[in-house]
């Protein structure tokens, strides 16, 4: 069925629940973490978008339904943006167009008043909106997602180094993962799990969406035979015999009215429809809670790239460098540029957790804030020990890391004393300011000269963090010192 359906729950979908609605202006964050960010659970939060300039601005002011697409199109006049269009499937995926901000709006605008001209449903997605304006703050990142490691880094640091990748996949490089949605009512999103397995958040300015949601523990279902290609459209009427345990799905449905934010946990498969004409904004993110969920994929795609081209092992001069660098083309990150994160959000922590070692030190101390680093530090480890058994670190390929990956996760001094390693310090301080204490932008930023210091929030004038961490180790070569690094730093406390 073209156009996924137009909203309706095909037959052979079976709802066994809906997804849970709660007050998020009464929610507390320690209550987020505990009832759905650890178990991993959906859900709706209400009430958290009142003051957003994008509601006011980006709606009709005689409608606050409607969205206002002239204002959009005369405001944000992006000259490239990418859109779906939602009656034509390309491999998992609905066909990509690009087009202007102004030419997508007068589709949209055309077909609404002659009833879909050319038959086609055009919605617009993946718009990196904070990336191309931000001048315009249209909405505040709600405190429950704001321990968002995936938009911190790529603030400061690209995601891969390699020059070969890195060259070639441009857009993912630079990119961030805050988008902006919006298209009219039937557009339609086709099954599937977010990138890199994250978390997402999806805020409705305008209109709304219905989501059907399975667990991860189900995901199996959807599958062939061979586990290689999965439903695109729930609605269709899916082939029993391409996937003969469909019929075993159950689902969890959602109808997101304007002003609800949804979470979406890891690994949950879900398809979305809008009901109406609709805006939203939507990140995608993990942190420590998640952060296994991406290193299981990165193995789970790892082993399939590798299994692939097997064949050709033997007459390869670097066989593990294709296989990571196919590994970065399929799911947008390799190992490599894993380890590279990991370690420098170890760091970050590490760094973080010794000004708190004190209270006199700092201006800003809680226990949550101390309880953050270490349960970061905590779920780095535990990734980190499950990357010491994996081909791509034994001791052949570790020889063969390419030059820009070694030097980016290797000498400690060198990672902190650079800019990019500062800005994600002060991006990491911040979000813990945000959760703690609510507010944003607001700490006492140090004298950024001061030697041997590197957090933003130290008051202390003899700090020598730098020679703290380096009395543990100086480089770090693999994984496995950066689990030693990590129960040092933590047993030093
Ligand atoms: O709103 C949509 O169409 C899709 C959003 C989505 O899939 C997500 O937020 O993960």
């Amino acid at each position: 069925m073209a156009g996924g359906g137009g909203g309706g729950v095909g037959s052979r979908v079976k709802v066994v629940g809906q997804v849970e609605r709660v007050d998020g202006a009464t929610l507390s964050y320690a209550e987020f973490v505990e009832r759905f960010m650890r178990p991993n659970l959906p859900v709706v939060l209400t009430g958290l978008t009142s003051s957003w300039r994008s509601c006011h601005d980006w709606t009709l002011a005689a409608d606050r339904r409607a969205p206002d697409l002239e204002f959009l199109a005369r405001s944000f006049p992006s000259p490239l943006v990418q859109v779906a269009d939602c009656s034509s499937r390309e491999f998992s995926d609905q066909k990509r167009l690009e087009m202007s901000m102004r030419e997508f709006v007068d589709h949209w605008v055309g077909s609404s008043s002659n009833g879909d001209s050319d038959g086609s449903l055009l919605y617009l997605k993946d718009w990196h909106f904070v990336k191309e304006y931000p001048g315009y703050v249209a909405y505040t990142t709600p405190t429950f997602f704001a321990d968002d490691w995936l938009n911190m880094y790529l603030d400061s640091h690209p995601i891969h180094r390699d020059s070969d990748i890195a060259n070639h996949t441009n857009e993912i490089n630079c990119a961030d993962y805050r988008f902006v949605y919006m298209g009219p009512k039937g557009t339609w999103t086709p099954l599937h799990a977010d990138v890199f397995r994250s978390y997402s958040w999806s805020a409705n300015v305008c209109g709304r969406k219905l989501w059907l949601f399975l667990p991860p523990s189900q995901s199996h279902f959807i599958f062939d035979r061979n586990l290689r290609s999965s439903v695109y459209n729930i609605n269709d009427d899916v082939s029993e015999k391409q996937f003969p345990e469909f019929n075993n799905t159950k689902w969890l449905e959602c109808t997101q009215e304007q002003n609800e934010i949804i979470f979406v946990p890891s690994g949950w498969y879900h398809q979305v429809h809008n009901l109406e004409d609709t805006i939203s904004i939507n990140h995608n993110w993990f942190n420590g809670y998640n952060l296994h969920w991406v290193w299981n994929l990165l193995h789970e795609d790892y082993k399939v790239a590798k299994d692939y081209i097997e064949d050709i092992r033997d007459i390869c001069d670097d066989f593990e460098g294709l296989c990571q660098r196919n590994l970065a083309a399929n799911t947008g990150m390799n190992f490599y540029d894993f380890f590279v994160f990991i370690t420098r959000f170890a760091l970050a922590n590490i760094v973080e957790l010794y000004h708190i070692q004190n209270p006199k030190d700092t201006d800003f101390i809680s226990a949550e804030t101390a309880n953050h680093f270490v349960y970061n530090l905590m779920s780095i480890r535990d990734v980190a020990s499950k990357m010491v058994s994996t081909e791509a670190f034994n001791t052949e390929n570790i020889c063969n890391i390419s030059e820009q990956n070694r030097s980016a996760f290797s000498d400690i001094i060198k990672i902190l004393e650079e800019e990019s390693f500062r800005r994600l310090l002060v991006a990491l301080s911040k979000a813990y300011n945000y959760i703690d204490r609510g507010q944003k932008d607001c700490l006492k930023m140090k004298d950024s000269s001061q030697k041997g210091c590197l957090s933003v929030t130290c008051l202390k004038p003899d700090c020598n963090v730098v020679g703290d961490i380096t009395s543990f180790m100086r480089e770090i070569h693999g994984p496995m010192d950066l689990v030693t690094l990590i129960d040092s730093a933590l047993s030093d406390r």
